[in-house]
């Protein structure tokens, strides 16, 4: 019998979905001690609130965070509002003694991130930043291939994010859906809202960066507030580049950007090393390229492997070999180890500090775009 575990969500947009998905699927999948009960729903308009628990079957609805988080019949908050709550929330929730999520990025800056660290480690509660990219089962074995040490020493990590949804001048900022686009909420622009998955994704396959330099561009300076009507100057980065030396020497290039038009989220990754070389790309996630020197002459290339098989990581879980999963199943995954870290009294990663690590990045990516300088992480 399977203990229930009650979630509390707050938010109910595109990650309040993909959360809800996850809770409520991980069970038909994946043979994990707890059962997520979808408790309760909270969102600031009650009627959409209502009509989003009732599609993905929440118990209950709610307008007040505060609620949720004083209720005893809540044992897990999962945070999917916007960026400027999730400190407040965190902090409040870690507290009242519940299990926290958080959808990435931690904080809208070290500050932010910093006192939620603080609170769940106070609290010694179980907490993990959704940070998915890491569970693609192609994703996780590259994680593998080099933890082998199949690529030998690491010489170069290459990575971008582009989207283009925000090319237009006449989009405006600000409010729902559009929150990304107003520093206020946001804390920064691509660096935290993309660059943060390429950052949380490169610490996790090839350890800590060490220093970056980096440039950034705001190419709208002014767009129309959605709150208050009026013309505001826009102040987060449209666009971000920057170089990055890892603790074990190797280089790296990261780019993110909004304005790359035709791409809507392009996220890839290529890793060369001294044996063997990996590619990774958002757009045919169920593949990864890989290279390797060793391979008798004549026939060495470039492989294409589907990742579909049943000794792929996760694979086994699902349907049957040569048949693909999709970017939902990465949240399940999330889940499933969430969960199974649970019945071992252990926290799976990114755990809030794992999380802490790549907002002092982003944080330093951000300052060295403003002076124009190289920035060290803390080791
Ligand atoms: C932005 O468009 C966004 O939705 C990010 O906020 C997500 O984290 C990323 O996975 C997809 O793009």
């Amino acid at each position: 019998m399977k203990k229930p575990l009650n979630i509390g969500l707050i938010g109910y947009g595109f990650m309040g979905r993909t959360h809800s998905n996850a809770f409520g699927k991980v069970s038909n999948f994946f043979d994990v001690p707890y059962q997520p009960v979808l408790k309760t729903i909270c969102a600031r308009n009650g009627e959409r609130a209502n009509a989003f628990a009732e599609k993905w079957g929440f118990e209950s609805h709610e307008t007040d965070w505060r609620k949720l988080v004083d209720s005893k019949s809540i044992d897990l908050i999962d945070i999917a509002s916007p960026n400027d709550t999730h400190a407040e929330i965190a902090v409040a929730a870690a507290k009242a003694g519940k299990m926290v999520m958080c959808e990435k990025p931690l904080g809208r800056n070290p500050v932010e991130s910093e006192a939620m660290v603080n609170a769940v480690e106070s609290a010694g509660v179980p907490n993990m930043v959704w940070y998915n990219y890491r569970r693609v089962p192609a994703v996780t074995l590259a994680k593998h291939l080099i933890d082998e040490g199949r690529l030998g020493r690491i010489f170069h990590y290459r990575t971008v994010f582009l989207q283009d949804w925000t090319i237009s001048s006449d989009l405006p900022q600000g409010g729902e859906g559009l929150w990304r686009l107003d520093a206020a909420v946001a804390g920064s622009g691509v660096t935290g809202d993309l660059l943060a998955h390429n950052i949380d994704t490169a610490m996790w396959l090839n350890g800590p960066i060490a220093e970056v330099t980096a440039m950034t561009e705001t190419f709208i300076k002014t767009r129309k507030h959605n709150l208050t009507g009026k013309d505001e100057p826009v102040r987060i980065d449209d666009a971000s580049a920057f170089l990055a030396r890892f603790q074990n020497g190797s280089l790296a290039t990261f780019e993110a950007t909004r304005y790359a038009r035709g791409h809507k989220a392009l996220y890839t990754l290529e890793i060369n090393g001294e044996k063997a070389s990996i590619i990774w790309d958002l757009h045919d996630l169920h593949r990864l390229q890989y290279f390797d020197h060793r391979d008798e002459g004549q026939l060495r290339g470039w492989r294409s492997i589907h990742i579909t098989d049943s000794d792929h990581p996760y694979m086994k879980n699902w349907w049957v070999p040569g048949l693909q999963i999709g970017y939902e199943h990465t949240f399940v995954h999330q889940v499933a180890d969430f969960l199974a870290g649970l019945a071992e009294s252990k926290c799976a990663a990114p755990t809030f500090r794992d999380a802490l690590q790549t907002d002092y990045v982003v944080a330093a990516v951000l300052k060295s775009a403003a002076n124009k300088t190289w920035e060290k992480l803390p080791c």
